[in-house]
């Protein structure tokens, strides 16, 4: 017997750096399959929480901040609420999507942080820093670019090679500039805190071959680490901008962003906790049972699977992440997205389009790069919403209620069903299984468009039972037909609240049905009453449509314009 306890489970979505504003990829890339993950957490009943937060901290804060001539304070309050109404209008359900510049994010880094100190697992030492004597700063690793020592990229980061995505250190790169200004920056040695992650890799090691069922390319890429051995980490950076090291002697000092924005995720917990009155409640999520789902792009994995791991076993009884979903990148018309370039999908003009959110998201999940790069292309974008979620999805609900509510005054009441309509629910109940399980296993494109079999097995049933002569011939059989394709429009609409959910919530409402949960086929309603005249669900897009949210879209707002 399965036990009666109800399943919790933790969704976090990597945390967006707020030196710039977010495009497609960024939504495809971690927040979109994060929230559709989450909303399926809930219509099965678990207790599910989905928080973020925006990574205010560090160098790519300070950084940007210093190119536009203003405080980093000043950029991350603007954009943070650029972020929030961005995903607030993708329809990203996080029930907490906060920022890392906060009190209790400041608090909650400090205490991880002294925890692992008296535990051992910090030493200092010393680093040398590139400092750009141009602009008078120690660099962050991320603007320092220069020649990949293990793979020969030039345009290499010093933080992570994008090409190979080897983790470095930017003394690692051959020929280094100063990615603001091209000068090439000098080393000043600096006393710093390191992880000894070398403390921890037998035991990450065994954690990580545990993970059968992880995406093939998250576990190898965290074994190939493991296996060249784990070396100490920098912690600590000499900047202004970040949360302060606790302790005396580092006094001036923050922590290294990536060591404080991955704690955001148990500061946005915990936040999250205290505004619902119960401030212990973040260790039912951290400590209790709960399954925790990290969502992140792929070159955030070594981070994921090696870097955050190893400072939650160094810290100790804090719950490790039980999947790290890690995704590919999205292009736009066959090249990486770039935001210089104005190249791609800029969100802060998508809603300037006029089209319904569901619309995109649609699109969207269908090139959520699950398991290899994918390409946002308008074309495509057109023809799957025309043929798919149109010509099929719409199509089958609409004929649909529009036959009940020309025929039937819209409420029709089941008498008894054919064979024919028990074949056709029961397959269409094997399907929304399907779906289920598909949407558990995290592969979101596969569920969506087995969502898209349901209807067509039901636009097959009315085109082959013909419903506009049976109405004629057979009043009863008809009612019963009809009957019949509306529960397959009622589970096609509850199946697609966690991919379009404005769509489905309006769906079913004409339905007189309100879902909340994933439980319909075998649970249908005798008697089905519309509520409103039938509308279109979806309308088709014309050429000239596409035209212009192509025109609107691909145009990007530079982040200066938000500060003038
Ligand atoms: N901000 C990197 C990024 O935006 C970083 C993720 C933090 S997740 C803890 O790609
Ligand atoms: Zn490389």
């Amino acid at each position: 017997m399965a036990s009666a306890k109800r399943k919790r489970v933790l969704v976090l979505c990597a945390l967006p750096y707020t030196n710039a504003v977010p495009h497609v990829g960024n939504i495809v890339g971690s927040h979109l399959p994060a929230d559709v993950f989450a909303r399926y957490c809930r219509l099965k009943g678990y207790e599910t929480l989905f928080v973020g937060a925006a990574d205010e901290n560090g160098t790519p804060t300070e950084v940007a901040a210093l190119e536009l001539g203003i405080s980093p304070k000043e950029l991350t309050d603007t954009l943070y609420r650029v972020h929030r109404d961005i995903y607030a209008w993708f329809g990203i359900s996080y029930d907490n999507f906060t920022r890392t510049s906060t009190p209790i994010h400041h608090k909650t880094t400090q205490e991880f942080f002294l925890e692992i100190y008296r535990k051992g697992f910090v030493s200092e030492g010393i680093l040398r820093l590139p400092f750009c004597e141009k602009d008078g700063i120690f660099l962050p690793d991320r603007y320092v670019q220069g020649t990949c020592p293990v793979c020969g990229y030039e345009l290499a980061r010093g933080d992570q090679c994008e090409k190979c995505s080897t983790l470095l250190d930017p003394e690692q790169l051959v020929s280094p500039r100063c990615k603001i200004d091209g000068s090439v920056p000098v080393w000043r040695d600096s006393e710093q805190l390191f992880l000894e992650l070398g403390k921890v890799q037998g035991t990450l090691e065994r954690w990580i071959r545990e993970k059968k069922d992880w995406k093939g390319q998250v576990t190898s890429l965290a074994l190939g680490w493991l296996k060249e051995g784990l070396k100490k980490r920098s912690i600590t950076r000499d900047l202004r901008w970040g949360v302060p090291v606790p302790l005396k002697e580092f006094g001036g000092k923050v922590f290294y962003v990536w060591f404080d924005a991955p704690i955001g995720y148990l500061s946005a917990t915990k936040e999250w906790a205290e505004a619902t009155g119960s401030p212990d409640y973040w260790k039912k999520f951290w400590v209790e049972d709960t399954e925790i789902y990290n969502f992140l792009g792929k070159d955030n994995i070594p981070f994921h699977t090696i870097f955050w791991p190893g400072m939650l076993f160094a810290h100790g009884g804090l719950n490790l992440p039980h999947d790290v979903v890690g995704l590919q990148f999205c292009n736009y018309e066959g090249d990486k997205i770039s935001k210089s370039h104005n190249w791609g999908v800029f969100c802060e003009s998508v809603p300037d389009v006029g089209l319904d959110p569901d619309i995109w998201r649609y699109y969207l999940i269908n090139i959520i790069p699950e398991t290899k790069d994918t390409d946002f292309k308008w074309e495509d974008f057109k023809s799957k919403v025309n043929n798919e979620l149109v010509a099929n999805v719409g199509n089958f609900v609409h004929r649909t209620t529009t036959f009940a509510w020309n025929n039937f005054d819209g409420a029709v009441t089941l008498s008894k069903r054919s064979k024919d309509d028990e074949e056709l629910l029961a397959k269409v109940s094997a399907l929304a299984a399907d779906v289920e399980k598909l949407l558990g296993e995290v592969r979101l494109r596969d569920a969506l468009s087995k969502v898209l079999s349901v209807a067509d097995l039901g636009n097959e049933f009315f085109q082959r039972t013909q419903p506009w002569k049976l109405v004629k011939e057979d009043r009863d059989r008809c009612e019963q037909v009809i009957h019949t394709c509306l529960t397959v429009c009622e589970t096609v609409a509850v199946l697609l609240q966690p991919f379009l959910p404005g769509s489905s919530e309006r769906i079913l409402s004409s339905l007189g049905s309100s879902s909340g949960s994933f439980d319909v086929v075998g649970n249908e309603r005798k008697s089905i009453r519309l509520s409103t005249k039938p509308e279109i669900p979806f309308r088709k897009l014309e050429d000239s449509d596409v035209a212009r949210a192509k025109a609107l879209a691909t145009k990007s707002r530079p982040v200066k314009d938000y500060f003038s």
